[in-house]
């Protein structure tokens, strides 16, 4: 049996454009929803709230993602060390606000296309591959304020002109593409990559024919890549996140499955086998949902399935039919119970490697279709010594815990096609927009209250991760 990773296993790291670049007001880029975005504990409310006015506050915030690591002006040396570590892949995306600064312009933006023409072709200098998400967790503002997000159905066209956009220019330059970052995720936190925060009354209503549009435009950017770019690969990325049940009492094991297949499988049955999946039916009837599907909308999304799965993976959760206030735990993603097998992160993200294994499993089982592991890391306080060196043991063992069982879910016969990890050099945290959440091999000089130099750094993960790279994963 093989258990080596595949030759040009795609090993690399991952970003997000509005968590790196900075440089918010420049190259005639537009506002997005991320640069009105406050950071600490006023994000962590605002994302969760109806309401949000949208406006920009110069009173009361400093804006993390307005400057975030500098990106925008430090790419060469980033990518620089990105090829040090000996990176095959780097996960990034594409601000919709650089190519259209409302979203609703005609033509695109010169300057910004021209941007990423510079960081693609200094990626290739070193042979490392651009994976690009075409809509991480933004979209320019104007069509928040003016449309509500993807509530509207105009969305669509103004995503399709952006995705046929941005393939034309960079078809020479790009094979690997994503459609929506994380598109599951909004079942629980809509605000950055739909743009609303639905009134709870409202809320499934909402959320789901917003899912339906982001289900139209995405296939209409997988057939306008495959006209563009007939030798690109376009995936969907999901939110990877097994359900456990709390224990074998049947109502537990059944609630566990009504979570995992709404959370794990819905977007992703939609995008991969083209169908809404029949559970669904019974979730809409009781909670009155009613999807306005067009004409012509179900049959393109059936012929316009994506060629893999991009996911994203960070805890398992553990459910239960009734819990208590106290039974549940505080940080994961989604709302379970605690797992008593389990230890947290610093940010009570319960850490569980075997839980990659399974879901890794789980979902090639149900659709054979390759699977790329686009996200993964360990969010930590780092600490530097007073001889600047920064010692994060911790870092190194979540990563090899987690590489260990990819390997294992390679034995088990998945096909997997590269592993990003996560914030590869330090960034903004999407949920906190802290800097002090950390989960890079890369140290940046940058903090919570916004000072820092912006000095870059190699942490001893760094040097790991650049042997795991050289030995294709066979030294952990
Ligand atoms: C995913 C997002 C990323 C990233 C990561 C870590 O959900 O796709 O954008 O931020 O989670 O989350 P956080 O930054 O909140 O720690």
């Amino acid at each position: 049996m093989n258990k080596k990773f595949p030759e040009g296993f795609l090993w690399g790291g991952a970003t997000a454009a509005n968590q790196i670049e900075g440089g918010w007001n420049e190259g005639n880029k537009g506002l997005s929803i991320a640069d009105v975005l406050p950071g600490g504990k006023e994000r962590v409310k605002l994302l969760k709230e109806p309401g949000f006015t949208f406006e920009i506050d110069n009173e009361t915030y400093t804006y993390p993602n307005h400057e975030a690591i500098d990106f925008y002006h430090r790419y060469k040396e980033d990518i620089a060390l990105f090829a040090e570590m000996g990176f095959k892949a780097f996960r990034m995306s594409i601000a919709w606000t650089r190519i259209f600064p409302n979203g609703t312009e005609s033509e695109p933006n010169e300057e910004g296309l021209a941007f990423y023409d510079r960081v693609f072709d200094e990626l290739h200098k070193y042979g490392i591959e651009p994976v690009v998400t075409i809509s991480h967790y933004e979209m320019p503002l104007t069509l928040v304020k003016e449309y509500g997000g993807w509530r509207s159905r105009e969305l669509v066209t103004f995503f399709e002109r952006y995705a046929k956009a941005i393939f034309h220019r960079y078809k020479d330059k790009v094979k690997y593409w994503m459609t929506f970052n994380e598109i599951n995720g909004a079942l629980h936190f809509p605000m950055m990559s739909m743009g609303f925060v639905p009134k709870k009354e409202e809320k499934h209503q909402e959320l789901f024919q917003a899912f339906h549009h982001q289900f139209v435009a995405s296939s209409l950017a997988v057939k306008a890549c495959r006209e563009i770019i007939p030798d690109a690969k376009i995936g969907c990325m999901i939110l990877a996140a097994p359900v456990y049940p709390y224990d074998c009492h049947p109502e537990n094991v059944m609630y566990a499955l009504q979570e995992e297949r709404l959370f794990n499988y819905f977007c992703a049955d939609v995008q991969v086998r083209g169908e809404y999946p029949s559970f669904i039916q019974r979730f809409f009837d009781e909670h009155h949902v009613t999807v306005d599907i067009r004409e012509g909308d179900l049959q393109l999304i059936k012929e316009h399935t994506v060629d893999y799965i991009g996911l994203s993976y960070y805890m398992s959760i553990t459910q239960k039919k009734d819990k208590t206030e106290q039974e549940k735990v505080p940080g994961n993603i989604l709302e379970g119970v605690k797992n008593p097998f389990l230890k947290a992160s610093d940010w009570g993200w319960e850490i569980d490697p075997t839980g990659l294994r399974i879901i890794l499993n789980r979902l090639y089982d149900r659709y054979q279709v390759p699977l790329f592991v686009v996200e993964n890391g360990l969010g930590a306080y780092d600490k530097m010594e007073e001889d600047g060196s920064i010692n994060d043991d911790y870092r190194i063992e979540y990563l090899r815990s987690h590489i260990e069982a990819m390997r294992e879910a390679l034995k088990d016969g998945v096909e997997l096609m590269g592993y990003t990890t996560w914030g590869c050099i330090d960034l903004v945290s999407a949920s906190t927009g802290e800097f002090s959440k950390r989960y890079g091999f890369i140290y940046v000089d940058k903090h919570d209250d916004g000072s820092g130099t912006l000095e870059r750094k190699k942490k001893k993960s760094f040097f790991w991760y650049k042997n795991v790279i050289a030995t294709n994963g066979e030294q952990l």
